[in-house]
């Protein structure tokens, strides 16, 4: 099956992965089900416990506690600065680039908000639910890119708005019951008209719209591809699943070129 799916990945015109958290666990970042957290400093595994993440990534999480919501995406985001992007990220960096020589389409539409594929050297990637790297004001929507040391105070002051003091940064993310970002949606709607060929890895492929990507492509009639150490929702459905870690496998994909 690998030796197909190599075969189809250098002939491909438009190929288009997703990517989740998972692509991201093996550089140590927490996926956001099934993980443990026992490795945690108490006070984080405390957040972690404390929330479910589906309930931490939600606005009304924010305006409840908007420290606690800060400070749990404070952390996440110092540890994205300091991870190093896996196999898996370098692999799809090299596919992109071996599609470009070949004057083939290559997107990454990643749910994750590391932004570990740009340290990987992909540049055709599209955050469907922005990036944590990234703060912006609630008042003025000026964004801000933190530097490597934690945030100051809880709720930060949002040095855009002198008009508003009141005004406190959050996370650039997409949160539960927010909108996609419009240029992220148009970008992966214009991807999927001429796919011919979509790799869903390292995601549980239960988050809306990001998981009905597939089958949109599928009914362009792509050839579908899941790469995950378990199956999901969408294992039934497509055209080859490989169970598997993103880390170990991509780097084979790439090696049977
Ligand atoms: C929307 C950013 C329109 C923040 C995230 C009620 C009200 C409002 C909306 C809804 C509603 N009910 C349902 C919805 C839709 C909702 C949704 O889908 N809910 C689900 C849970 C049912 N979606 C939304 O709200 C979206 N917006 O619909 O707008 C709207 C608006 C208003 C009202 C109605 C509609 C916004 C969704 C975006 C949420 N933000 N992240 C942050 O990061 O903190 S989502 C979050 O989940 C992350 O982005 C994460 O990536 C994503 C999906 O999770 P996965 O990536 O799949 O990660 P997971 O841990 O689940 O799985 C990891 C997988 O990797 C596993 O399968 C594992 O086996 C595998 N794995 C592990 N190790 C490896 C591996 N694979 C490969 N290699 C390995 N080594």
């Amino acid at each position: 099956m690998e030796h197909r799916i190599a075969h189809l990945l250098a002939t491909s015109k438009n190929t288009i992965v997703i990517t989740g958290a998972g692509i991201s666990a093996e550089s140590g970042l927490r996926t956001f089900r099934g993980a443990s957290h026992a490795d945690l400093p108490a006070d984080m595994q405390a957040l972690w416990k404390e929330f479910d993440p589906m309930k931490l990534a939600t606005p009304e999480a924010f305006d409840a506690d908007p420290a606690a919501v800060s400070r749990w995406y404070d952390w996440r985001r110092l540890g994205c600065l300091a991870a190093i992007p896996n196999p898996g990220h370098m692999a799809l960096a090299e596919l992109e680039r071996r599609a470009a020589s070949r004057t083939a389409r290559f997107t990454v539409l990643t749910q994750n908000v590391d932004r570990l594929h740009h340290k990987a050297g992909s540049t055709n990637v599209v955050e469907l639910h922005g990036s944590i790297i990234q703060w912006r004001c609630t008042s003025c929507e000026t964004k801000t890119t933190p530097g490597p040391d934690p945030l100051p105070q809880f709720p930060m002051p949002a040095p855009c708005c002198p008009n508003d003091s009141a005004a406190i940064l959050r996370p650039d993310v997409v949160w539960f019951g927010e909108m996609l970002p419009f240029e992220a949606l148009r970008a992966a709607d214009e991807a999927l008209e001429s796919c011919d060929l979509f790799l869903s890895i390292g995601t549980s492929s239960v988050v809306q719209p990001a998981a009905s990507f597939i089958q949109v492509a599928a009914q362009h009639g792509a050839t579908t591809v899941e790469i995950n150490p378990e199956p999901t929702p969408i294992s039934r459905l497509v055209d080859f699943s490989l169970r598997g870690k993103a880390g170990e496998v991509l780097p084979r994909l790439v090696d049977r070129r």
